[in-house]
């Protein structure tokens, strides 16, 4: 979601933010904007759709000169996505300028009582009460810093926001809670970003603030203090990321790149982790010993979109190789409807960005609650990771796709390791877990098999690329692939495609089989597999397409297509058969010509309600 990225230095900066921006482009947004302070004059430039159209905008133009500024990417909460609403936003007099990510909570009150003092307001966004409201307090405050931090007493909800000020063209002030800012420490300049992304290809020394934290940012130095103006001290951290992390090299658009980056990331997540001797994993940042994991009574994963998908992955994984009670919940469900904290559960919450809100929300209300969380998370020093403290990194690398491909793929990974440590401390036995280790060890290779099926996914995507609906079918192990499968599909290709257990077809849903409607049945080589086969044969029977994914052999002629997966290890079957539905889902968007990169309405990280 949003972006934000300031700079302060020697150099020019409209295109250092710009630059910045573009980087960020793959959040996902609607407008962008760019506000830079030269002479004692704030000028702002804005634009709705891409930053392109920025770019346009500036260079209608003569570039200004200055060296310090700041800029966003906008995906709107309040008010529709204009010109007039894209950040920065100004106060009246036009002394302060402000980008801000998040969600002021009690804007409209904010926003009335600004109104019935004689301010006029120019947008419709909660954010630009907080321009206002902070040049009120510089009247009185002794620094800008002081009248960020009074102004923002009296503000409820999220932000993530950096502060520009005509009459101070030395120094930002950035403040956080709840949406993520981190400070780039230059030679002699200074970054501000919401994502390292914007980052790394300056510095790759940074600074995380913490929800409730402020930052006084000049060209040579930073100060942090707290809300309550408590001084805190923050050392620059060492963030190991590459800025080729975030090119194309090469491939036409990010989702495929990262496809086709799972074999290497599946490797890495499972490196120093697999244990021969004792048929086990080692996750050493999950904090607990043995005794703590054979107290663990059951386990709950939490998460939203495909994470969710990866939780219920992870549960199925959990009950067959631990044999305790698993289930996994959309985190933003969990977190409002007051849930009961079993004590003797170990929760998981997952999320790439470890920025999700919903999710971080959740983390929140157990860790409130006395229950026992750990996070999944993939981005090292997000607020999930710090908020849980214990965990599994999902070293999955940087992802910039909006439909998550390699993080998802190495969350399975993940939970498949933490289900044969679990087991391990219970019954599973030496010779199951030795099965278990040998079958991730397998998966890169798998994983390359796959991927070198794509002409194949290709052209039978093309067959069905005109289809207005799609059903992904699928049970026990295959039901949550076909959830991901379809979420997929609807995320980049904008076709309408619903999962539904196998069995359940029969209740309700095959009325809607006919010819256009074709269906992706998941079909493993497990002992269901005669339960699919008759699944497969309902559909034919009333005229349906059936794609059949499938590690099995099945009966010639059963389905009009068949997307071949390697065999490997039963368990392990979800995290194979989610590879060519990625693929799927991809030459379908590509054949409408969809923006792979860029679907409508999305953004990667959801860091907002
Ligand atoms: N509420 C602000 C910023 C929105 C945001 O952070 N999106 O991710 C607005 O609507 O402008």
């Amino acid at each position: 979601m949003c972006g934000i990225v300031g700079y302060i230095g020697s150099r020019v900066a409209t295109p250092v933010l710009v630059e910045g921006l573009h980087r960020l482009e793959y959040r996902g947004y609607d407008s962008a904007g760019v506000a830079v302070l030269r002479r004692g004059r704030i000028t702002v430039t804005k634009a709705a759709g891409r930053v392109r159209d920025l770019r346009e905008r500036l260079a209608e133009s003569a570039p200004s000169p200055a060296t310090v500024g700041i800029a966003h990417t906008r995906w709107a909460t309040h008010g529709e996505p204009s010109d007039r609403n894209a950040h920065p936003h100004l106060d009246a007099e036009g002394r302060i300028a402000v980008v801000h990510n998040g969600i002021i909570e009690n804007a409209e009150q904010l926003r009335a009582k600004l109104v019935a003092d004689g301010v006029e307001l120019v947008s419709e966004t909660d954010t630009e009460a907080l321009a206002h409201l902070i040049a009120a307090e510089l009247a009185t405050a002794p620094s800008l810093e002081d009248a960020v931090r009074a102004a923002l007493r009296g503000v409820e909800g999220t932000y993530g926001l950096v502060v520009l000020d005509r009459t101070r063209p030395d120094e930002l002030v950035v403040a956080r809670n709840g949406s993520p800012i981190v400070l780039g420490v230059g030679d002699g300049e200074m970054f501000v970003a919401s994502d390292v992304a914007a980052l790394v290809h300056h510095t790759q020394r940074v600074v995380f603030l913490d929800d409730g934290e402020l930052a006084t940012v000049s060209a040579g130095a930073y100060r942090t203090s707290t809300l309550d103006s408590r001084r805190t001290s923050k050392e620059p951290t060492t963030v190991d990321l590459v800025a080729d992390d975030y090119e194309l090299g090469g491939h036409s658009d990010f989702m495929r790149k990262e496809m086709y980056e799972q074999p290497e990331a599946i490797a890495r997540a499972l490196r120093g982790r697999l244990d021969e001797r004792f048929a086990t994993a080692h996750l050493g940042g999950l904090g607990l010993d043995p005794m703590a994991l054979r107290a663990v009574k059951r386990v709950k994963f939490l998460g939203c979109g495909s994470a969710y998908y990866a939780g219920q992955m992870g549960a199925t994984l959990v009950e067959e190789l631990a044999r305790i009670p698993a289930d996994a919940e959309p985190a933003s469900e969990f977190r409002y409807r007051n849930p009961v904290v079993d004590p003797d559960a170990l929760y998981v919450a997952i999320s790439q960005s470890g920025e999700t809100l919903d999710t971080l929300a959740a983390v929140q209300e157990l860790r409130r609650k006395g229950g026992l969380v750990i996070g999944a998370v993939n981005v090292v020093g997000s607020a999930i990771a710090r908020e849980c403290g214990s965990g599994v990194f999902l070293h999955a690398g940087p992802e910039v796709s909006v439909a998550s491909t390699k993080a998802l793929t190495n969350m399975t990974v993940s939970f498949a390791m933490l289900a044969l440590l679990l087991g391990r401390v219970r019954d599973l036995s030496a010779a199951a877990g030795q099965r278990i280790v040998t079958g991730l060890r397998a998966l890169p290779e798998r994983v390359d098999e796959i991927l070198a099926g794509e002409s194949e996914v290709e052209r039978i995507a093309k067959r069905f690329a005109h289809a207005r609906h799609m059903f992904f079918l699928g049970r026990v192990r295959g039901w949550p692939v076909a959830r991901e499968g379809a979420q997929k599909l609807k995320e980049i290709s904008y076709v309408h495609a619903e999962a539904y257990q196998s069995a359940e077809l029969k209740h309700g849903p095959l009325a809607l089989i006919d010819a256009e409607m074709p269906s992706v049945v998941i079909v493993p080589e497990d002992e269901l597999l005669a339960k699919n086969i008759g699944t497969i044969e309902q559909i034919r029977a009333r005229g349906g397409p059936v794609i059949a994914v499938t590690n099995a052999d099945l009966p010639d002629g059963l389905a009009d297509e068949v997307i071949r997966v390697p065999r490997g290890e039963p368990e392990l079957d979800p995290i194979l058969l989610t590879v060519p539905l990625q693929l799927l889902a991809y030459h379908t968007a590509t054949a409408l010509g969809r923006d792979i990169d860029k679907p409508r309405n999305l953004a990667k990280s959801v860091t907002v309600e």
